[in-house]
């Protein structure tokens, strides 16, 4: 059995790092890092032609986009473990949460980013930063409600479905914090990312969970 994944610690392949540490199987991490334009290199082009970490390689099969690779590896390997669901509409749902999170969650969070830090400066609007935060502060929202009377966002058990959002919307986490942020000061932090806005008290008590799970923190010991 071969399963690769390449990509750094300190990008987006972290979410995927914790699904493979989750689930206690042998891997490979390949290191491929955007800073270094490897993720632009031919033999890299040929595996994910996107030019983005993540990518998958597990026995023949290749795949890219972080969350998918983790419904993946959860649906193949994950069933055991509690993390991928045996009825079919929370695999539905599951779907439904990984979708939500990368359409809903990240984009506001990269908008204030970008518009706070990344952009040059007389290309940064604070509107735009702001409609970021608005949106962001929605979306804590709606999974707020949906956490309202259970501690995972599928009943009782931690599964790739919190897995894939807290990946997203707990990217403030050290273990899968964008290394862009760090060293920032605690207030500086809090002005150009979203995620250090304090959470409301079902998405903060299911955050906690989710941040100490020690499969996290052998994540944050390859940073
Ligand atoms: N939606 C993709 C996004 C992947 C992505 O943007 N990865 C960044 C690193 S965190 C990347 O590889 N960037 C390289 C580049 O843009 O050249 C996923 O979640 O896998």
């Amino acid at each position: 059995m071969t399963i690769k994944l390449y990509g750094t610690p300190k990008s987006r392949s972290a979410r995927c790092l914790w699904m493979l540490e989750e689930l206690a199987i042998a891997y490979e991490n390949v290191a491929v890092n955007f800073a270094d334009g490897g993720t632009q290199a031919p033999e890299y082009l040929a595996i994910n032609p996107n030019g983005r970490i993540p990518a998958l390689e597990d026995n023949g099969l290749v795949l890219f986009e972080s969350l998918a690779i983790n419904i993946h590896l959860a649906r193949k390997y994950g069933a055991a473990k509690g993390l991928w669901s045996e009825t079919f509409d929370d695999q539905s749902r599951t779907v439904q949460w990984s979708i939500w999170a990368m359409t809903e969650g990240e984009p506001p969070i990269v908008r204030t980013l970008m518009h706070r830090m990344f952009l040059p400066e007389g290309q940064r609007t604070e509107a735009e930063a702001v409609a970021g935060e608005q949106a962001f502060r929605k979306a804590v929202g709606v999974l707020d409600g949906a956490l309202r009377d259970r501690p995972y966002i599928l009943g009782n058990t931690f599964s790739v479905a919190d897995l894939n959002i807290f990946g997203v919307l707990g990217s403030n986490h050290r273990a899968l914090r964008t290394p862009f942020l760090d060293g920032l000061d605690p207030r500086e932090l809090q002005r150009v990312s979203p995620l250090e806005l304090d959470s409301p008290p079902n998405v903060a008590r299911w955050a906690r969970q989710c941040g100490e799970r020690p499969a996290l923190e052998r994540v944050l010991a390859m940073r």
